[in-house]
């Protein structure tokens, strides 16, 4: 196991990593504005404080390499290219979102952007990711697939299963634990005997990094060396990524299970103010990403008033996109 190093990254890059990760913040605003209004009604796992965590990492893999996330994954689907308005109205379960309305927050799927499955079944992505995995090995398409998933399902049986089957059979994957440093409600230390996550890696002879997922020039470093070695037969890295959450498990959650010098620490550590402030310390012009903060509000907005005027699916799709294609009813 190593720990990763920063690495140049070209300044394209670094802007795109800038945008996706303000979308992810703009987004996130936006969401819970929403809900707290009484105009969406949804049960909602903020991403916030993970943002560069997912910018960084979705720019090291191409559009068509494949992502499995969580229920706490919007970050993720966001920086992998969703398109935002499509993921808005799957979320309001409106009839034009990604899975016309039938998927909801916690299915959202739209393989036209590389998000095949998001699933809230703690560990349930890590076989699917392998799956994945194994059928672009077989058919020698080239693709890498990144799974991303919380340092609670460390502790599932499928993570085991999958990280042995995975360095077996040298499967074209990247397994990335985003360690917030709780579960549900759960401290680490509570429900984890190893101290660290990455030495899970060891046990199963698995490549292993351990990476400050909020510093964007080492978790993009990580993703981009892990990648290649996917993508050249080398077969899969466990990512450890430490960040932090900031909203706790879930919106209206009070994080009273979370030391007050924590999270006022973490908070005043904020990943995407951290990564402005470096941008320009790094010579990129204010108004250059003032211009990426009006377009990033433009589109947030526009995507929310879509899925506002989106109708609901009509009650006779329910009998479609099931095994059986149609049901009698
Ligand atoms: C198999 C399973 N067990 C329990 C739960 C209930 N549950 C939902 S989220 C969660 C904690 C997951 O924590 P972590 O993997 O660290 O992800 P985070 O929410 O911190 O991103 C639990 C136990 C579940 N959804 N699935
Ligand atoms: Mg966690």
């Amino acid at each position: 196991m190593t720990t990763a190093n920063s690495g140049a990254i070209p300044r394209e890059v670094l802007l795109e990593i800038y945008r996706r990760a303000t979308l992810i913040r703009v987004a996130d605003e936006k969401f819970q504005k929403m809900i707290s209004s009484g105009q969406l009604q949804i049960l909602y796992y903020s991403p916030r404080g993970q943002e560069i965590l997912s910018a960084a990492l979705m720019t090291a893999i191409n559009k068509n390499d494949y992502l499995v996330t969580t229920y706490r994954g919007i970050h993720d689907q966001l920086a992998k290219g969703i398109p935002v308005r499509l993921l808005w109205a799957e979320f309001a379960g409106k009839a034009t979102g990604t899975c016309k309305g039938k998927g909801g927050p916690m299915h959202i799927t739209h393989p036209e952007s590389g998000v095949m499955v998001t699933t809230g079944i703690v560990g349930a992505g890590l076989p699917i990711a392998n799956g994945l995995a194994l059928a672009s090995q077989l058919e020698g398409d080239g693709k890498v697939t990144v799974v991303c998933f919380g340092d609670g399902s460390t502790n599932i049986g499928a993570f085991h299963e999958a990280m042995n089957l995975a360095q077996i059979w040298m499967l074209p994957v990247v397994f990335v634990c985003q360690n917030n440093l709780y579960g549900e409600h759960t401290p680490q230390a509570m429900s984890t005997g190893a101290k660290e996550l990455i030495d899970r890696a060891l046990g199963y002879g698995i490549k292993g990094v351990q990476v400050n997922g909020n510093d964007a020039f080492a978790m993009h470093a990580a993703a981009i060396e892990a990648v290649a070695r996917a993508r050249a037969g080398g077969g899969p890295t466990f990512i450890e990524a430490k960040t932090f959450r900031f909203l706790g498990h879930l919106l209206g959650d009070d994080s009273h299970y979370i030391p007050t010098q924590e999270m006022a620490a973490a908070k005043a550590a904020d990943p995407l103010p951290a990564y402005r402030r470096d941008l320009v310390s790094r010579g990129v012009d204010e108004p250059v990403l003032s211009a990426i903060d009006a377009e990033i509000g433009t589109q947030v907005e526009d995507a929310a008033q879509y899925a506002l005027d989106s109708p609901y699916p009509d009650s006779r799709e329910i009998r479609f996109d099931v095994l059986k294609s149609e049901i009698a009813l």
